[in-house]
């Protein structure tokens, strides 16, 4: 028997490990880390042998299935494609355009086919209906670049290899991989800060895995990094002269007065009040951030999804740019991806709010309306109701806050129909489920993490094996439901006409190929195949200004927008009392749809409620016991670990688990069910200025079951 090596980048998260893979006949039998790989130099987690779980899951959909009275059937693409978009035409004749809501996940920027082919669809369903897991994660991130430097695209990553000083706040790479920020092996790099003489703080309500690798650790109180970061802000400013290095021309004196005295009252006091830090230490890890010789501010998932997350987002910037960090080697600088997506925008600024939710009237950004209100969208009757769910490679129900009542709204549509590999809590609810071919059946290239990488890298990774007779690619589902909702509906002019015509024909190696070409360094996709292991095109360089899209290519330091939010501190609920329930993230989970891998869920029950010592024994509670958790909008019950891992105050559970529901076919996972965090998280918890949902920082109830 013949073995067969390819080599190939893992795409479960954002981390782009190169994989070598050893093959026989149709079977993988090894995975390791790439050593070649110039990038991940042989890294990779235990999620990566998932890759061969999933090609095997026996529970993996390969043909489109239709739900019947008396189960689901197995139908034909054509026959598949022909009724979803007959359905979907005839409930937007009915009710208008908007009557079709679209959900998109995840892993549709893991998947090469859906990000560059999923948009043309939705586009073509004409709905203001669009929702994303983006709205569940990183929108004030989006915002802040968008403000700040003219382009939502434009996220700086921290420059790790190169920094002195990483201030890590609401992140857990050690766990996560990194996430807006593409490192493999970041334990690795965060050891080697350490070891060059550099310092790593994490600022984190848990003392996490991350934390326990850094040199310190602080706690804080869920939800108060913004008087934190304004305070930090504050102390900078009060430095007799700045240091903005070659910022200097990029930004107008007169912001740095006037953010002066807009953020002038938020001093330490009010910071060691709100955040539960001392003063003493908020001064000191300010003046370490000052004197160090590179430094770097990364606030991710924890900072962004609470009530005050775009606030923050802006905050670490203003932190970043005004010790002279930003677009400098060792601080948060801007990637050169060799495909890039990013077009000048020729001044024409994207905004925020350019329409409201029909029900709760929340903003759209970037032509999305936030997630936590989908619910109120399908449930409340009028105008404008959404009839009919479009989702792709997304699991809602145990995603985004109150996720009981997404599935109760889920079950009163008239269609849904869930582009997706299994049948899970969210795509039981479909009449038709199309799943594509994935993993390790398909080609891959990292459009969206070659620009939020630490080192500009490249690779092209060739299909494993070859997908089932009869499957489809991700890329021709949404061709072929593209070209059908757009049948009798095509422009007359005949230019215009040709081109829609001739997308029906494209590949996603012709996009890449033509991208790559016009990129900065001019591969073509035949160089880039051709080096296996990928290719390293060098150090971050300093962008600024000519990547900037804001008017005169400056930095705008104090937008309006934030301004503005800044009074909503003055109405910052009062949480003292309350038990506030955070998240966690762990190495063998991804989100909600790798626990049917027998081996990334064995051992213990990893859904637990985590619990300081003092809050349990003020419940009386013990290690290991059920305790009920309530939440405004429901309650589920878990056991309880207790660990001084935790601030007082502070409970932590995992998102993503809750496979107890009825009618999924996930037999692994539904033999580890858990509880799912988001049937407590609160859809009205948001950061208004964008709707980003805040699933951290929810005041809960705990006691022993009764
Ligand atoms: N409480 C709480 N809630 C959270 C979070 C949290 O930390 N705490 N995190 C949030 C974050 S950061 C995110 S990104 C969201 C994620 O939210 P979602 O994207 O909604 O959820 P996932 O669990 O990633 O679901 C992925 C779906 O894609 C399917 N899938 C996997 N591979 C493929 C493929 O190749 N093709 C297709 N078509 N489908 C595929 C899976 O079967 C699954 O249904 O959750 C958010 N929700
Ligand atoms: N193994 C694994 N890897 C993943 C995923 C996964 O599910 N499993 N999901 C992927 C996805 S979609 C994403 S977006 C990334 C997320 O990547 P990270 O942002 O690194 O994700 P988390 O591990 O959720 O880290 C958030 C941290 O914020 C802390 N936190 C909570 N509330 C607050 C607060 O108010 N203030 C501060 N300062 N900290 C707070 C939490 O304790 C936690 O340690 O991970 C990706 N990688
Ligand atoms: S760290 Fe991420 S990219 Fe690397 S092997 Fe694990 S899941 Fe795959
Ligand atoms: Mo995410």
């Amino acid at each position: 028997m013949s073995t067969n090596t390819h080599y190939r980048n893992c795409n479960l998260c954002e981390a782009m490990c190169g994989l070598e893979i050893k093959t026989e006949n149709k079977k993988v039998v090894a995975i390791r880390g790439d050593k070649e790989d110039p990038f991940s130099r042989g890294h990779l987690c235990p999620k990566a042998l998932g890759m061969k779980d999933i090609y095997e899951d026996p529970d993996r959909l390969k043909f489109p299935l239709k739900k019947t009275a008396t189960g689901w059937e197995q139908i034909s693409w054509e026959a598949a494609f022909d009724e979803v978009a007959n359905k979907l035409k005839d409930i937007a004749r009915k009710y208008g355009d908007n009557a079709i809501g679209v959900y998109q996940g995840n892993p549709s920027v893991h998947n090469l086919g859906t990000t560059l082919f999923s948009p043309n669809f939705v586009r073509s369903l004409k709905t203001k209906n669009r929702f994303s897991a983006t709205s569940v994660d990183q929108l004030p991130h989006h915002l802040a670049a968008m403000e700040m430097f003219g382009h939502p695209a434009l996220m700086p990553v921290p420059d790790i290899d190169r920094t002195d000083f990483w201030l890590i706040l609401g992140g857990n790479p050690l766990v996560s991989n990194g996430s807006i920020m593409t490192a493999p092996d970041v334990g690795k790099r965060l050891r080697a800060i350490k070891e060059r003489g550099g310092k790593v703080v994490v600022v984190d309500p848990r003392r996490t895995e991350t934390a326990d690798k850094s040199s310190q650790h602080i706690f804080i109180k869920p939800g108060t990094d913004v008087w934190l970061l304004l305070a930090m802000v504050n102390e900078v400013l009060e430095q007799p002269k700045l240091n903005l290095r070659h910022l200097t021309n990029l930004i107008d004196a007169s912001q740095i007065n006037q953010l002066k005295d807009l953020i002038k009252e938020y001093n330490l006091d009010i910071a060691a009040e709100k955040t539960g830090i001392p003063k003493a230490t908020i001064k000191q890890l300010t003046a370490d951030f000052i004197k160090a010789g590179a430094a770097v501010c990364y606030g991710r998932m924890g900072v962004s999804t609470q009530l005050f997350g775009s606030l923050c987002q802006w905050l670490v910037h203003c932190l970043n740019i005004l010790t002279g960090n930003m677009d400098r080697a060792g601080g948060f600088m801007l990637p050169s991806p060799a495909f890039d997506p990013v077009r000048p925008s020729k001044g024409k600024k994207r905004q925020l709010g350019r329409w409201k939710s029909r029900v709760r009237g929340l903003p759209e950004f970037n032509g999305e309306i936030p997630s936590v209100t989908l619910a109120d969208e399908i449930l409340t009757a009028g105008e404008g109701q959404i009839k009919a769910m479009v989702t792709s490679c997304g699991n809602p129900v145990l995603s985004v806050p109150n996720g009981g009542k997404l599935d109760e709204a889920f079950e009163s549509l008239e269609f849904m129909v869930c582009v997706d590999i299994y049948l899970n809590e969210t795509t039981r609810h479909a009449d038709i489920i199309l799943p594509p071919a994935t993993g390790l059946e398909v080609p891959h290239f990292d459009i969206g993490f070659n620009q939020l990488s630490i080192r500009n890298v490249v690779k092209y990774s060739d299909p494993v094996f070859e997908k089932d007779a009869g499957a489809k690619y991700d890329y021709e589902i949404f061709q072929e439901l593209t070209r059908r909702m757009q049948v009798g509906d095509l422009p007359t002019e005949e230019a215009s006409r040709q081109k829609i015509l001739a997308q029906y024909s494209l590949t996603p190696a012709m996009i890449l190929d033509g991208g790559l070409q016009k990129g900065e360094y001019g591969l073509s996709l035949a160089e880039v195949k051709a080096a296996e292991h990928g290719l390293d095109l060098g150090p971050l360089k300093p962008r600024f200004p000519e990547r900037l899209q804001t008017e005169g290519q400056t930095i705008n330091l104090v937008p309006e927008i934030f301004q503005e939010d800044l009074k909503r501190l003055k109405d910052a609920p009062d949480t003292n009392g309350h038990l506030l329930m955070i998240g966690r993230r762990h190495l063998r989970s991804n989100n909600s749809w790798m626990h049917n891998s027998q081996r990334l869920v064995k051992g213990g029950d990893r859904c637990t409620i985590l619990m300081h010592p003092t809050d349990a024994a003020a419940r009386n509670l013990t290690a290991g016991q059920k305790v009920a958790v309530n939440s405004r909008v429901g309650q589920v019950e878990l056991p309880v670990e207790i660990s001084a891992e935790m601030m007082e105050g502070v409970v932590s559970i995992p998102h993503g688990w809750g496979h107890g529901r009825k009618r999924i076919k996930m037999k692994v996972a539904e033999a580890h069910p858990g509880v799912s965090m988001n049937d407590l998280t609160d859809e009205l918890l948001i950061d208004e200025l964008t709707g980003n949902a805040a699933v951290n920082g929810v005041p809960v109830e705990v006691g022993a079951v009764a």
